[in-house]
C-alpha cells in the first residue's frame, strides 16, 4: 500500500468504539498504521484533521479522514469488498444494529465500567464526566442494580440469537452486526472484572465472544503523530462524490456548514461542503499542519447547519 493509501487509525488501546474499527480491519486481514492518541482532550495533532471533532476512533486515508465507526466501515467495505462485512446481503440490518448496540447495550456497560472500573484514570473519569452526556454522573452508584439489569436484558437477545447453534448473530458468517454487538462486552470484561460472572452465564455468547476474540486486528504498526500529519500534506483528498440536490437540506457544493454528531461530544466542524449524500456528509477543511483534508461523517445521527 502506497503512503497514499495507508490506513491510519486514530485511537487508543482502552478504547471500545476504537476496538470496532480495529476488528473491521481484522476481519478484512487488513495491514493498517496505528496512532496512539491520548486518552482526554486536547489533541492537537489530531484536530487539525477532525476540525474538532473529538470521539475516538478516527480512521485517516492520505487527506481524507473518516469519523465514527459506522462511516468507518462503510468505507472500509467500499474499498475492500472482501471479505465482507455485510454477509448475505446485511448492510442494513447490520448498520442499524450499531444504533442498538451503541446505547441500549453500551450505555449500562460504560456506565458500570465508571462505577466500577478500579483501572480507569481519574482524569479520564473527570473527562467523561463532562462528556457523556447520556450518563447521569449524581446516581452512578445508586443505579449499579439498574444499569446491571439493562446490560443483563440486553446480553439476553444475543444468547437468543445464538439458540440456534449458529455461529454468528445473522448466520453462518461474523460481520459488522457482531462486531458492533460483540464491542461492549469487550468493554465490560476489560473494565469490570465484576462483570465477568453475568458475561460467563450465557454459554452460547461465551463461545462467540471467543470467536470474535479470534478475529484479531489485522497487521498494526505504530507511527506517530507527526508522521499522520505529513501523510495529511503530502496526499490529496479523494474525488468528492458531491451534493445530492434533491437532498431536503437543499445545500449546495461549495456552501459553509457545520457538521456536529446529534448524541454527545457535540462540537461542530466547520467546512466547504463537499459530499452529502442519505450515507455520508464530508467537508473540505485547510490547516497548516494538514494542507487540504476532507473530513467525512456518516449523515445518520449527524446535524448539518449552514455556517453562521
Ligand atoms: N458514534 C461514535 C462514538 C465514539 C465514542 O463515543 N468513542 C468514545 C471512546 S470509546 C469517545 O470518543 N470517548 C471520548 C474521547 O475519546 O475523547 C462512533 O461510533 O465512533
Amino acid at each position: 500500500m502506497d503512503g497514499m493509501s495507508t490506513l491510519i487509525l486514530h485511537h487508543f488501546d482502552w478504547s471500545p468504539f476504537a476496538e470496532k474499527a480495529r476488528l473491521a480491519l481484522g476481519l478484512k486481514r487488513l495491514a493498517w498504521s496505528s496512532v496512539e492518541i491520548p486518552m482526554v482532550m486536547p489533541r492537537p495533532q489530531l484536530m487539525p484533521l477532525t476540525g474538532g471533532y473529538r470521539k475516538t476512533p478516527v480512521l485517516q486515508i492520505g487527506a481524507d479522514v473518516y469519523c465514527d465507526t459506522r462511516l468507518i466501515a462503510a468505507e472500509l467495505e467500499r474499498r475492500f469488498p472482501s471479505p465482507t462485512l455485510f454477509p448475505a446481503g446485511n448492510r442494513g440490518l447490520a448498520l442499524a444494529l450499531s444504533r442498538w448496540s451503541d446505547t441500549a447495550l453500551f450505555e449500562p456497560g460504560a456506565g458500570l465500567s465508571m462505577a466500577l472500573a478500579t483501572e480507569v484514570p481519574e482524569a479520564v473519569l473527570a473527562d467523561r464526566r463532562q462528556f457523556f452526556a447520556f450518563m447521569d454522573f449524581s446516581r452512578l452508584k445508586v443505579d449499579i442494580p439498574h444499569m446491571e439489569g439493562q446490560l443483563r436484558a440486553n446480553l439476553e437477545l444475543l444468547e437468543a440469537q445464538l439458540a440456534d447453534g449458529r455461529a454468528y448473530l445473522l448466520g453462518g458468517d461474523c460481520g459488522w452486526a457482531d462486531i458492533t454487538a460483540y464491542f461492549p462486552l469487550w468493554m465490560a470484561r476489560q473494565f469490570v472484572p465484576a462483570l465477568n460472572r453475568v458475561l460467563d452465564a450465557n454459554s452460547r455468547t461465551r463461545a462467540w465472544e471467543d470467536r470474535m476474540v479470534s478475529i484479531g486486528h489485522g497487521t498494526r504498526t505504530g507511527i506517530s503523530a507527526e508522521a499522520a500529519l505529513e501523510a495529511a500534506r503530502t496526499a490529496s483528498p479523494a474525488p468528492a462524490a458531491g451534493v445530492d440536490p434533491e437532498d431536503p437540506l437543499r445545500l449546495e457544493a461549495g456552501d459553509s456548514v457545520t457538521v456536529t454528531p446529534c448524541d454527545y461530544g457535540k462540537v461542530p466542524v466547520a467546512g466547504e461542503l463537499v459530499t452529502l449524500s442519505l450515507t455520508e456528509v464530508a467537508v473540505r477543511r485547510e490547516t497548516p499542519e494538514t494542507g487540504t483534508v476532507v473530513t467525512h461523517f456518516p449523515r445518520i445521527g449527524y446535524r448539518i447547519d449552514r455556517a453562521a
